[in-house]
């Protein structure tokens, strides 16, 4: 099948980059997007969003006409629904005594409504926004189908997740592998000829609900194994055991491969997805639910750890290095690390932050500075966040010179403990007892 020009609803950080990366290899893309700021935004040829190498992309896709933003959606012959599919902040259900969160399918739904009467005979769409399964079945065809075309004869229809790395999103758009579930063959076929136009992995053609839960699965999987991870971190202090050490020497095992504790799991897709799974069967998921429970308390347990090396928090100057999500990229949203400001906060600590990739963002309640001087020059205590390759390269020797700060807590084993006790502070490190009784 052949596509001339496609229209992507949604420009966040995956129907972005995927707009662009289709105008730049020659497809006519109507990006659209509800929110009006967005696309004036993108109108002025600026970006709402951060990622290596997007700017480029897109400046390159505007200035060539290829990409053109708006905010309705037109006649294409192909519609890629790329929203948001978070969970409600204030709904919950329960089952057994487990409370589970409830997928918020509103802007999925809203899409698909705006596909509509544009929908012509032998039109693709497809739905590439993580959803709970069966969601291309039984939310989407019906919507579609209002247009009186019957899905996958009349028009095709696919579920296509997206599965890039925030922080390498251009790349893995490229290269990762790509899964495409039709609601009958000649869909998934009609969709691989599509993400054929740059992809270079493989493509790989399934059903619809496969490929929704193949991407449900993959995250899942991730979660479970940080679960695990921050509870190996739990059980090393107990023991006195440095869980760092103790996850590299279980790793030399040839099956083995365990995730780095920390002090949570944020982002948008890891801590949000597995809930999905628990929402659509919460009998069959006990072990995911409890997962993402023990990720959900990790920030909480990170803060006990601080008070127990400070005694109190009470008035204890804190600088809190590192705000993201994760290393190296400047997402804030669902940051365990803001999770555990506001809880240090809360018991009476008085923390400055410093993010290096968003020194200017405004977070309601907490205290960011601009430099990292301004966040460290009064503290008495220095807490690394994030692994921001640039933290691990502190100097402690520079560090100990610009701070009354004498204790360091490295939650994510970013720096060299002997270092930085060399140059004076006392370390504790996150699942690590061994540490800071050596250093008292
Ligand atoms: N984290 C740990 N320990 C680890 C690894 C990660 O605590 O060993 C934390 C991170 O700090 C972060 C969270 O987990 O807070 C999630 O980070 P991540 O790098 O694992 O994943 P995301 O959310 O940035 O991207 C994931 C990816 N999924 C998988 O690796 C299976 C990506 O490929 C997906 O496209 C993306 O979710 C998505 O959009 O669903």
């Amino acid at each position: 099948m052949k596509f001339n020009k496609i229209c992507v609803l949604g420009l966040g950080y995956i129907g972005l980059p995927t707009a662009a990366t289709f105008a730049a290899h020659g497809i006519k893309v109507t990006g659209v997007d509800v929110n009006p700021l967005v696309i004036q935004t993108l109108k002025r040829g600026e970006l709402h969003i951060h990622e290596p190498g997007l700017r480029q992309v897109v400046e390159q896709a505007l200035q060539s006409g290829n990409l053109t933003v708006s905010s309705q959606p037109e006649e294409a012959d192909a519609f890629l629904i790329a929203v948001p599919t978070p969970f409600y902040e204030d709904k919950f259900a329960e089952y057994e005594g487990r409370r589970y969160k409830l997928a918020d399918m509103s802007a999925v739904i809203a899409a698909t409504k705006a596909i509509l009467p544009h929908l012509r005979k032998g039109n693709l769409v497809i739905l590439e926004s993580t959803s709970p399964p069966r969601t291309t079945l039984d939310l989407v065809r019906p919507i579609l189908e209002r247009s009186t075309l019957k899905a996958g004869s009349d028009f095709y229809l696919c579920y296509s997740p997206e599965r890039v790395l925030p922080g390498q999103i251009l790349r893995e758009l490229v290269e990762n592998a790509r899964v495409i579930g039709g609601v009958t063959p000649e869909s998934a076929r009609a969709g691989h000829d599509l993400y054929a136009t740059f992809v270079k992995g493989q493509i790989v053609e399934t059903d619809a609900t496969t490929s929704e839960m193949v991407k449900l699965m993959e995250n899942t999987t991730r979660d479970v194994n940080i679960a695990i991870a921050n509870e190996f971190a739990r059980l090393a202090e107990k023991f006195g055991v440095d869980v760092w050490e103790a996850i590299r020497l279980a790793n030399l095992h040839p099956r083995i491969d365990i995730l780095n504790p920390g002090p949570g799991v944020g982002g948008h897709c890891i801590s949000v997805d597995p809930w999905f799974f628990v929402e659509t069967a919460p009998e069959l998921t006990p072990l995911i639910y409890n997962a993402r429970k023990v990720n959900d308390e990790q920030p909480r347990f990170v803060v006990s750890r601080v008070q127990e090396a400070l005694g109190s928090l009470k008035d204890r100057r804190v600088a809190a290095l590192g705000l993201a999500y994760k290393p190296d990229v400047d997402d804030l949203r669902e940051s365990p690390a803001v999770e555990v400001v506001h809880l240090l906060q809360e018991q009476g600590a008085k923390v400055k932050a410093w993010e290096p990739f968003k020194p200017h963002a405004v977070l309601k309640g907490i205290h960011i500075s601009q430099t990292l001087e301004d966040a460290i020059w009064q503290a008495d205590t220095l807490l690394l966040l994030v692994r921001h390759a640039e933290f691990t390269r502190f100097d402690p020797v520079e560090i100990v010179a610009k701070t009354p700060a004498r204790i360091a807590i490295d939650t994510v084993n970013g720096w060299d403990r002997d270092a930085w006790q060399r140059a004076g502070f006392q370390v504790h490190r996150l699942g690590d007892k061994k540490s800071s009784i050596a250093s008292r």
